[in-house]
């Protein structure tokens, strides 16, 4: 842990960084890896790095990763610099440590590595209007389409069948039957929810298979606070947390964000006399992403935007669901049912999300109109 002096020691000896140390700042927004500011005075100016531990059970090519990020975010930067923009700012890139190696492994064998800090930027865990989480979504749109030439084949796979619903809920299913922690037996109401939908999970990956979506590159992790926004004009100006990005669907991407912000609150809260699923904030996301990636989606994609959202939802939900029944191995957590709660979040959206299918459509239809988008 960074609470280790010898760790920041070594640490400030790997990386070359300008400046006194003056201070490092826990960032608790992510389930996985272990993120910090760290802040050096540079004769009264002061300059900020994220360094950042890898989670490597998680993440168990941590080399090929890198590799992937340093590929992908040099890709962005060029993009940045033809359109004009200011590529420290719109994309992340990864500092090399001073043997040359974009990570450092510590004496403890953790795996660290450290990018530019954002400036003037700042990332949140709820839009407080639909307007802001529109322009999220414009964010992961133009993301989307700035990588849509990337060479997908060049990418290693982070996690194997990351978004592959089908072996998702195989993995639950062998959770739920092998009952690691004994805690199956308390949850059978909502593991039930999930078994009952097995139905949704084959239908994207099948398409997949006959040819019938195309496959992107895309980021597959599209949390609402993986997008930095501006502190001026409030803009979304980086999408980061670029350890997934690899081949995948669109519509993981879309899903993934309406689950996570479409949501009227957190991802665990418990009082779900609180959480509904926002139609007004799947409009403003879908209007954000549309009038961006739109013009370059298939017919297919457009159609599968409403379901993407429902099944993502599911998806999520049974990972937290597996991973509770396994002793919270995974994700991290800060109290017993962390994990059940967050579960219980997701299968009370993805209730009211197929019950507002026809209107997530209408409006869907809404806005390809609007943009003269065909579908
Ligand atoms: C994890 O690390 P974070 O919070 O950005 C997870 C996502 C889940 C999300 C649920 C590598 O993302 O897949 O959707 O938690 N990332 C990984 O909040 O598993
Ligand atoms: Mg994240």
């Amino acid at each position: 842990m960074i609470e280790n002096i010898n760790t920041v020691n070594e640490l400030l000896d790997a990386f070359t960084f300008e400046g006194e140390m003056q201070n490092i700042r826990r960032i608790d927004d992510g389930h996985i890896n272990n993120t910090f500011v760290f802040e050096f005075n540079d004769n009264g100016k002061i300059n900020r790095y994220l360094v950042q531990e890898l989670n490597t059970s998680v993440f168990t090519k941590p080399v090929e990763l890198m590799d992937n990020i340093v590929g992908v975010t040099h890709y962005l930067r060029e993009k940045v610099i033809k359109t004009g923009g200011d590529p420290d700012r719109e994309c992340l890139f990864a500092y090399k440590a001073k043997d040359g190696k974009t990570f450092y492994i510590d004496s403890e064998n953790r795996f660290w590595r450290c990018f530019n800090y954002i400036y003037g930027a700042h990332s949140i865990q709820f839009a407080d209007t639909p307007e802001t989480f529109g322009k999220a979504a414009k964010a992961f749109g133009n993301f989307q389409c700035l990588l849509a030439d990337y060479p997908g084949e060049t990418l290693v796979e982070t996690i194997p069948n990351f978004h592959n619903t089908k072996s998702r809920f195989a993995d639950f299913k062998k959770a739920v039957e092998d009952n690691l922690s004994g805690r199956a037996e308390s949850c059978k109401k909502e593991t039930e929810k999930f078994l009952a939908r097995e139905k949704y999970y084959g239908v994207l990956v099948d398409m997949i298979d006959k040819g019938e979506l195309p496959v992107r590159v895309t980021h597959n992790d599209t949390k609402l606070n993986n997008v930095m926004f501006d502190d001026e004009t409030d803009e979304g100006i980086c999408v980061v947390d670029l350890d997934t990005v690899m081949p995948g669907l669109s519509l993981y991407d879309f899903g993934d964000s309406i689950r996570f912000g479409a949501s009227t609150a957190s991802e665990d809260e418990k009082d779900l006399d609180k959480v509904h699923f926002s139609l007004e904030y799947f409009r403003a996301y879908a209007d954000g992403y549309l009038s961006t990636a739109g013009k370059a989606l298939t017919k297919n994609e457009i159609a599968y935007l409403p379901f993407s959202s429902m099944l993502m939802t599911l998806e999520c939900g049974m990972r937290f669901l597996g991973d509770y029944i396994n002793g919270d191995i995974y994700f991290k957590t800060e109290y017993p049912e962390h994990n059940l709660v967050r579960a219980r979040t997701q299968i009370k959206l993805a209730e009211e999300m197929a019950e507002k299918m026809p209107e997530m459509k209408a409006i869907i239809s809404e806005i390809c109109k609007k943009y003269g988008i065909s579908e």
